[in-house]
C-alpha cells in the first residue's frame, strides 16, 4: 500500500510553495524554460544574440498603454529597454535596464516609441541600436556603446544619418562588413565606427509587390509599400544571407524570409517562417540564432495580455532548414525549448500535447500569475517532454492541485503510477511517495483516471 503524506496544508490561491532550487534565487532571476521565457515583465521584439558563450536577449518593453495612437486606440507604450541572459533558455537573469527614452539627447522623452533594437560585438565593444521618435519629426535610430553586454551603455549624441524609420537589424557578414537592416527592408553597409552609413543611399533590398515581395535591387530609398512589412533580421549561414521580416498577408503579421547571395540583395522572396497568430495578435517580431548548436527563433505573442494585443511576451522555438538552405516553417507553442529539471515546477499547462484538457488563467486580475490545467472528465490528458530526471530517482511526486472532490490521476514518467488526490477545494501541495525509479530525461504524462474537475497548477519530483 503506498503511504500517503499530504504536507502542506492549504496556501490559499495558487499560494503553493516555490521549489527547494528556486526559493533562494535572486529578484532578478526566473527559471521558466517554457513559453512565454520571461514572466517579470513584457518583452516584445525579442533579438537573440550569443556573446561569449552566453545567450543575450534584447526585447522592447511593453508597458500598458499611455499613449494613444492618431485613431484614439491605445498604442504601443515603450519607455525603456532591459537586457536578459541565459546560459541554458530555462533561467534567465533580468539584467536591467541598459537605455530609457530620458537618455537620448535626439529623441522626444515622452513618446514612448522606443521599438524594436539590436545589439553586436564589434571589436570587443557592444553597439546597441534602438529606433525612437526624433524631436525632428519620425522614427530615427540611435548607437548606445557599452564595454559589456549588460551596460552601462552610452548614448551616442546623434543618430546614425541616413536613417529614418525603425527596427534596425546589423548583420556582420563574412566579407568583413556591417550592414543594417531596418523598416520596410532597406539596407546600406555601416562604416567602420559602427555609428554611420558608409554609403549616402540606402538600398531597397525587398520590393513590396501586390501579392509577396518581388526580389529587386533599387539604390535609392523609395515611398512606404503598399503592405506594411517591418522587423528586419538578417543573418548569414552556410554561404546564404537571409533576410527575415514580419509582413501582413492578410490582416495580421506573419513571419517571411527571403534569401541571396548577397548581403546587400538582391533577396528572392521564399516562403512564411511563421503563419499569423490564431488570436489576432497583430504583430510578430522575431530573430534567429545559433546557440550551442541549435538553431532557434524568437518570436512574441501576448500571452500575459490577452486583451490588448501591444503588451507582448518574447517565445522560442526551434528552427531548422532543409537542404536547400530554405527555412521550415514553425509553430507557436507553449512548451518551448528550455529542460526542465523534475526538481523544478513542472508547468503542464504549458504542456507539449493535450487532450481533453482544457488550459486556463489562475487569476483574470493579474495573468502574469501563469495558468493551469483543468482536467474536467476522466480520459483527459497532457504531456510535457523533456523533463531531466538526473541520476537519482525521486522518492515523492508532489502536485499543486485544487480539487473538490478529489480524483485519481496516472503520471507516467518512463513508467506509470496512479495517485488518489483528496478533496480540497483551494491549492493544496500534495506530496505522494514515487512507486517507480525515473531517471534521466523522460516525457512526463498526467492523466485523470477517476474523478472531476481537478485542476493541478504544477507538479515536480523530488
Ligand atoms: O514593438 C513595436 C513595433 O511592433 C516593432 O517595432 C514592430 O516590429 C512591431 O513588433
Amino acid at each position: 500500500m503506498k503511504k500517503i503524506a499530504i504536507l502542506a496544508a492549504i496556501f490559499g490561491l495558487a499560494g503553493c510553495a516555490q521549489p527547494q532550487d528556486e526559493q533562494n534565487l535572486p529578484e532578478n532571476v526566473m527559471v521558466t524554460g517554457t513559453n512565454p521565457i520571461i514572466s517579470n515583465q513584457f518583452a516584445a521584439d525579442p533579438t537573440a544574440r550569443v556573446f561569449n558563450g552566453k545567450l543575450y536577449m534584447f526585447p522592447s518593453h511593453d508597458i500598458p498603454s499611455v499613449i494613444t495612437h492618431h485613431d484614439g486606440s491605445a498604442w504601443f507604450s515603450m519607455a525603456d529597454y532591459h537586457v536578459f541572459s541565459s546560459e541554458d533558455l530555462t533561467t534567465w537573469t533580468d539584467h536591467g535596464v541598459i537605455v530609457t527614452q530620458e537618455d537620448v539627447p535626439w529623441g522626444r522623452s515622452d513618446a514612448y516609441s522606443m521599438w524594436a533594437p539590436d545589439c553586436v560585438e564589434r571589436n570587443g565593444k557592444y553597439y546597441f541600436y534602438f529606433p525612437d521618435a526624433s524631436k525632428n519629426g519620425g522614427f530615427a535610430v540611435g548607437v548606445a556603446i557599452a564595454d559589456k553586454p549588460e551596460g552601462p551603455y552610452e548614448v551616442q549624441p546623434e543618430p546614425i544619418k541616413g536613417i529614418n524609420g525603425i527596427d534596425p537589424c546589423v548583420l556582420q557578414a563574412s566579407d568583413g562588413n556591417a550592414y543594417i537592416f531596418w523598416g520596410n527592408g532597406r539596407c546600406a553597409k555601416l562604416a567602420e565606427n559602427m555609428i554611420e552609413l558608409a554609403e549616402d543611399n540606402p538600398k531597397e533590398v525587398v520590393k513590396w509587390g501586390p501579392r509577396e515581395f518581388e526580389m529587386v535591387g533599387v539604390s535609392c530609398l523609395k515611398g512606404l509599400p503598399s503592405r506594411q512589412a517591418e522587423g528586419p533580421f538578417a543573418f548569414e549561414y552556410n554561404g546564404n544571407y537571409y533576410l527575415t521580416y514580419p509582413y501582413v498577408r492578410n490582416n495580421t503579421e506573419v513571419i517571411g524570409y527571403a534569401m541571396s547571395k548577397n548581403p546587400m540583395g538582391p533577396y528572392e522572396y521564399k516562403g512564411i517562417i511563421m503563419a499569423e497568430h490564431e488570436n489576432g495578435c497583430w504583430t510578430n517580431h522575431h530573430s534567429i540564432v545559433n546557440f550551442k548548436g541549435q538553431w532557434y527563433f524568437f518570436y512574441h505573442h501576448n500571452p500575459y495580455s490577452p486583451h490588448f494585443d501591444k503588451n507582448r511576451s518574447a517565445q522560442i522555438e526551434k528552427l531548422y532548414f532543409n537542404e536547400d538552405g530554405t527555412i521550415q516553417e514553425i509553430k507557436p507553442t507553449k512548451r518551448g525549448v528550455g529542460p526542465i529539471k523534475a526538481t523544478q515546477k513542472v508547468q503542464l499547462d504549458r504542456y507539449s500535447c493535450i487532450d481533453g484538457a482544457a488550459i486556463e488563467y489562475l487569476d483574470t486580475t493579474d495573468y502574469f500569475k501563469g495558468w493551469k490545467t483543468v482536467f474536467e472528465k476522466a480520459g483527459d490528458k497532457v504531456c510535457f517532454n523533456e523533463v531531466d530526471f538526473g541520476r537519482k530517482a525521486p522518492a515523492e511526486v508532489t502536485f499543486c492541485v485544487a480539487a473538490p472532490k478529489g480524483g485519481k490521476v496516472a503520471v507516467t514518467a518512463g513508467e506509470t503510477a496512479q495517485f488518489d488526490i483528496p478533496a480540497s477545494a483551494q491549492w493544496a501541495e500534495v506530496t505522494l511517495p514515487m512507486p517507480y525509479k525515473a531517471k534521466k530525461m523522460q516525457d512526463v504524462k498526467v492523466e485523470l483516471v477517476e474523478g472531476e474537475d481537478v485542476e493541478i497548477d504544477w507538479i515536480r519530483f523530488e
